[in-house]
């Protein structure tokens, strides 16, 4: 049996990168739901990022998405960021909310859609270049909702050429990290539909191409963790987008729905060397916080995650293989779920307090007054969505 003790370690690599835009205003087609307190400016949401990372230590960096995080001095923003104590992370591109990509952005019929959602991703790598940003993420809305309606092998084409121009505008240390998701906004044919169709894609472009696994993206009963063990293998697994589902796109809280697929998807990821010191594999949070408190939410979520990281740490790889090597069906599940079923929150907790962090974060954020500071000082200005 592999102790907490043995594991401890390992936890102090975990790093979890929090969307910007989990701290505006979301919700669903139905209504956005404001909230006080909610950030006005950008800088307003890097303190709410950097007020999870204090908490947790388990949040040193926050992503952002432009347009809705543009600023006019990106370096600027930087430095507020580092003051603040967290980094800027990954680059977001948006094409999904311009009349103009109404049919498609990088795969539209039309050339000059495709230059200017192209031109989009470019204006996006300079952002990187002032933020000292790795991975410019790019999820897709592309897609058709009627058969006939578009010609999907004409795109993929339109596809692969706008993404080698924009690949080529990275430098080697900078990535391209390509989101697939299997339908929605588009309901007949999505462009990026599934890992495989993202793989071709990056595969194509070159070693600094690699794919996000947005665990909401989907159809249900997907094996994810299997998919996770492929693109590992392959080394085309650039990052996470983690949220829980429990029908599609759900965006809710990771591990809130189903923490046993979170804990298999960290096996795998644990398995295959994407986690530690030496991975490239980027953790990020993919949420929307509609009902309730975002920075709790936040923190909820970076805790289930390291929660689940700890027990996949704990599986006894040694007798799990060997179970497996010996055929014993039965002996190789109980070791993977005597891990699983392992409560390692105290132990957690006592880790959290010897490294100076509040053991149970969720109560030292109520008790901070953070929250009441925020919604009592954010009052004027327009709350930001997303
Ligand atoms: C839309 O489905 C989406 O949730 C994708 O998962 C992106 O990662 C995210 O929006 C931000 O663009
Ligand atoms: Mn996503
Ligand atoms: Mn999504």
């Amino acid at each position: 049996m592999t102790t907490f003790a043995e594991i401890a370690p390992q936890l102090e690599h975990q790093a979890i990168e929090v969307p910007s835009w989990a701290y505006g205003n979301s919700g669903t087609r139905f209504k956005v739901f404001g909230s006080p307190g909610t950030p006005r400016t950008v800088e307003e949401k890097i303190d709410d990022a950097a007020a999870v990372h204090r908490f947790t230590g388990l949040a040193p960096k926050v992503a952002l998405h432009i347009p809705w995080d543009m600023v006019d001095d990106f370096g600027a923003l930087t430095r507020y960021a580092k003051d603040a104590g967290i980094e800027i992370g990954t680059i977001n591109s948006n094409t999904f909310q311009d009349d103009d990509y109404k049919l498609g952005g990088l795969t539209h019929h039309d050339p000059a859609i495709r230059q200017k959602a192209v031109d989009h991703h470019l204006e996006c790598i300079e952002v990187m270049g002032a933020t000292g940003s790795r991975d410019l993420k790019i999820w897709l809305a592309d897609g058709s909702n009627y058969p006939g309606q578009a010609d999907i092998r004409a795109r993929q084409a339109w596809l692969a050429e706008s993404l080698a121009t924009i690949h080529a505008q990275l430098s080697n240390d900078q990535r391209l990290v390509l989101e697939y998701k299997i339908f929605e906004p588009a309901f007949y044919h999505t462009d990026v539909p599934d890992w495989g169709t993202a793989l071709v894609h990056v595969q194509a472009l070159g070693d600094n191409a690699v794919v996000c696994l947005d665990t909401g993206h989907h159809a249900p009963s997907t094996n994810v963790e299997f998919i996770v063990a492929q693109l590992l293998r392959l080394g085309k697994l650039g990052s996470f987008d983690f949220n829980s589902r429990n029908y599609a796109d759900d965006d809710l809280i990771v591990g809130s729905a189903d923490p046993f697929q979170l804990f298999r998807i960290l096996f795998e990821v644990i398995r295959g060397g994407g986690y530690g010191p030496d991975s490239e594999v980027a953790f990020m949070l993919d949420q929307c916080h509609n009902i309730e408190k975002k920075i709790p939410g936040q923190i909820r979520s970076v805790l289930n995650v390291q929660e689940m990281t700890a027990r996949a740490l704990l599986v006894d790889r040694q007798a799990l293989a060997a179970a497996q090597q010996a055929g014993d069906v039965l002996g190789a599940h109980q070791v993977f779920m005597d891990a699983f079923y392992t409560d390692v929150r105290a132990d957690l907790a006592a880790w959290r307090e010897s490294r100076g962090l509040p053991g149970d974060p969720m109560a030292a954020y109520a008790a901070s007054g953070y929250q009441e500071k925020i919604e009592a000082d954010r009052v004027g200005g327009t709350q930001m969505s997303w």
